[in-house]
């Protein structure tokens, strides 16, 4: 057994297998934040309700990403569930950001006091789902060996959740450990005295490589592109914080179903573009402040240059003035895209942790990498001795834990067939072929542009009320019609195309990886529930239920 195997084995806090073969009303894959909803709201519409989930346990990327450091870039009191009072006022965080161990606490807190585990097969991955139309149900396979036939098909698989390996050449011949940080190990990781080394310098990379630094004996960071990243300013909770957060949260709450609400506002297309001065001043507070805040500090930061350029400068002129060297500081400096519209990074200490006399810059894109080899890693005028090695290289976002099944629709139409120029679903949420079958916060959804456990919360309660209406109705089939799905796809494009977002090589457009295909995913609109819940009033309008 591996490492990681022994702890998932260790980890494991299920019963006795169940049977192989099993028929069911909904079968939900993932058991992460938005599989365990859709479990407990499909539950209490009556249906007998199978999940699967590939970890030993509930969480779902909180599960894998144990890498020290590991954190929410949003604040923990709205990365909550909104759904049960009872929870809301039973939990505590005691951070302002929540690392990881809590989260998954919380996770876990919910699986047990909602009695969700009994329904969930840990350890197993979903191999292929194949739609058969005359018994209208999916049958899915598992690594298992069990088949499950299913009405519904729940892909609850999260957008972060298939790590990106990159093919680093001569990776398989290096001698120490390689770390994934989205698959990190149980257990301690002690690097201490270690000459370790972190490629990627993203949300992950941003996060674990002040506390990596704490440790090793030296630390080298290897850069390929700089990110922008403000201080999350992280503090302890106290109970004067929730009790101030209380009215924000449920103001936020109802703003949220609004036809203006969304990441880049319905008045930023005609809001004026603020003086210098003042946008400085307002980046200096929301930089005091800590967070992403700064993103909202302007209607218009997302869609208009001349606004998001000064956000740059400024976030740029703060790296200037912590970081020392100054040819670190220019490489850490990102000046070819705009602010914001790759995820921005919120930090603890990232940027000064560059003036420590162990930690080491080395900016691929002036010394790009050569090889790993079996005692370090080698750029085109330097070697590096290491002992350990963390990728900290991200993930094939948004699509890639579908694409790592085999899913086949009506006529046996395969999923990755019919993505194979990017992907489609109409409202984010199902595919034209491929009936019964929802995505939660699929592609063509704001999904990772907002706070994903409230996506999920969305579509979730869409998904069961949409059962619960068919069930009303005597029906159980519905697919998008195929015109439908192109036009929703179409106003995603638009949407994005009226902002800056596409100006980055973002994973939001799939970007990071070989060969994908340059879709732009999430959808970054406004108004996206309301729009989704009228849809749902007008009959459900653009689906075809029978
Ligand atoms: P990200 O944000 O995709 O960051 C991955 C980093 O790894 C990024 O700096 C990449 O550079 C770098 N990378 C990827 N492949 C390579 C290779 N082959 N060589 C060098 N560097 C590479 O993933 P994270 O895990 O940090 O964060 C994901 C999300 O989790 C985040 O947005 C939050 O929502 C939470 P690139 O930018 O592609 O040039």
């Amino acid at each position: 057994m591996t490492g990681l195997e022994q702890a998932s084995a260790a980890d494991r806090v299920n019963g006795a297998r169940p049977p192989a073969v099993a028929e069911c009303d909904a079968v939900v894959v993932g058991a992460g934040f938005g599989g365990i909803y859709a479990i407990y709201r499909l539950r209490q519409l009556g249906l007998r309700v199978i999940g699967i989930e590939a970890g030993a346990d509930v969480g779902g990327t909180w599960y894998w990403n144990r890498y020290p450091g590991a954190r929410c870039d949003i604040p923990s009191l709205f990365y909550s569930y909104t759904w049960s009072p009872e929870l809301r006022q039973e939990w505590r965080w005691s951070e302002k950001y929540a690392a990881q161990p809590e989260i998954l606490d919380y996770a876990r807190r919910v699986a047990d006091r909602f009695h969700l585990r009994a329904a969930i097969r840990f350890d197993t991955r979903v191999t292929t789902a194949d739609w058969d139309e005359a018994s209208r149900s999916w049958t899915l396979r598992t690594d298992r060996g069990d088949s499950i036939v299913a009405s519904y098909c729940v892909m609850a698989t999260g957008n972060l959740s298939v790590p990106n390996k990159p093919k680093l050449r001569g990776l398989e011949r290096f001698g120490g450990p390689v770390y994934h940080t989205g698959q990190w190990p149980h257990g301690e990781i002690d690097f201490s005295g270690q000459r370790v080394a972190v490629i990627g310098t993203g949300s992950s990379g941003v996060q674990t490589i002040p506390l990596i630094a704490k440790v090793a004996r030296r630390l080298t960071v290897f850069q390929r592109t700089p990110n922008y990243s403000v201080p999350s300013r992280n503090a302890p909770l106290s109970d004067a914080d929730v009790a101030a957060a209380e009215p924000v949260i449920a103001k936020y709450r109802e703003s949220l179903e609004t036809p203006e609400f969304g990441r880049v506002p319905a008045n930023a297309f005609d809001a004026p573009v603020p003086e210098r001065d003042v946008q400085w001043t307002r980046y200096e507070e929301l930089w005091e402040q800590g967070g992403g805040g700064i993103l909202t500090a302007f209607p218009n930061i997302l869609t208009n240059e001349a606004v998001n350029d000064v956000a740059c400068e400024f976030v740029r002129d703060k790296i200037r003035g912590i970081v020392k060297d100054e040819t670190t500081a220019e490489a850490l400096s990102p000046k070819d895209y705009p602010l914001g519209v790759k995820r921005i990074c919120i930090d603890s200490d990232y940027f000064a942790t560059y003036n420590l006399p162990h930690v080491e810059l080395v900016d691929l894109r002036e010394e790009p990498l050569e090889a790993v080899t079996e005692t370090g890693v080698a750029t085109a005028t330097r070697s590096f001795a290491l002992d350990a090695l963390v990728l900290a290289t991200g993930y094939d976002a948004m699509t890639g834990a579908l694409a790592a099944m085999e899913i086949r629709g009506r006529d046996g139409t395969s999923l990755k067939a019919a993505w194979a120029d990017g992907p489609s679903a109409y409202l984010g949420l199902m595919v034209s072929g491929f009936p019964n079958l929802f995505v939660v916060t699929g592609p063509g959804s704001p999904s990772v542009i907002g706070n994903v456990i409230h996506a999920c919360e969305n579509h979730v309660e869409w998904i069961t009320a949409c059962l619960e209406s068919m069930r009303a109705k005597g029906l159980t089939r519905i697919e998008p019609e195929h015109d439908a799905e192109r036009g929703w796809m179409a106003h995603v494009a638009d949407a994005a195309s009226r902002t800056l977002y596409p100006k980055a090589n973002s994973w939001y457009q799939g970007a990071n990886i070989t060969g994908k295909p340059r879709v732009f995913m999430p959808y970054v609109g406004q108004g996206y529930r309301h729009r989704i819940a009228q849809i749902a009033q007008r009959d459900y309008e653009g689906f075809i239920r029978r």
